[in-house]
C-alpha cells in the first residue's frame, strides 16, 4: 500500500543524480521489507532436530504426552493447522491449576518454535488455554 507513494518519491528523486544512490538504497530497503513481510506470513520457521513438535488439527493435539530432558533447554514447536488460535501452557497441575512453568500466546494457522525450559525433573500438564480439552501430560525425565 505504501508502494505507490514510494515509487513516486523515487521517480522524482532519480532526476537528480546526487539523490540517485539514496533512491536506490530506499528501493532496496523497501524490497527487503516487502520480502520480510511476505516471509512472516508464510509459516516456515526452522527448529532443532531434537525439538518437540506438536500438531494441532481439528481442535486436537496429535499427542497427549510431551517428553523433555530435565534441566535442558529445549524447543517446542506448534504446527497449528487450524484457523482457530491455539497455544500451549505447561503447569504443575492439570487445567489452570498449579504453577505456570511455560506458555506462549495463542497463534492461528501458523507454525511457531518456542524455547522451553530448562525444566526440573517431574510430571506436569499441558493444555491449550483457549481449548482446555486440548491437553496432556508433560514428562520431564
Ligand atoms: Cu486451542
Amino acid at each position: 500500500m505504501t508502494r505507490s507513494t514510494g515509487t513516486s518519491v523515487i521517480g522524482r528523486e532519480s532526476t537528480k543524480s546526487s539523490m540517485g544512490s539514496r533512491s536506490m538504497v530506499l528501493l532496496v530497503v523497501m524490497v527487503l521489507l516487502a520480502t520480510a513481510c511476505r516471509a512472516a506470513a508464510t509459516p516456515a520457521p526452522s527448529w532443532p532436530s531434537d525439538a518437540i513438535v506438536v500438531t494441532a488439527r481439528n481442535l486436537r493435539f496429535d499427542t497427549t504426552q510431551l517428553l523433555f530432558k530435565a534441566d535442558t533447554p529445549s524447543t517446542l514447536v506448534l504446527v497449528n493447522e487450524d484457523g482457530d488460535a491455539h497455544n500451549i501452557a505447561i503447569r504443575t497441575r492439570s487445567g489452570f491449576e498449579g504453577d505456570l512453568l511455560f506458555r506462549f500466546d495463542p497463534v492461528a494457522a501458523t507454525t511457531i518454535a518456542v524455547p522451553v525450559g530448562p525444566l526440573p525433573k517431574g510430571t506436569y500438564f499441558f493444555l491449550c488455554e483457549i481449548h482446555p480439552s486440548m491437553s496432556g501430560t508433560v514428562f520431564v525425565y
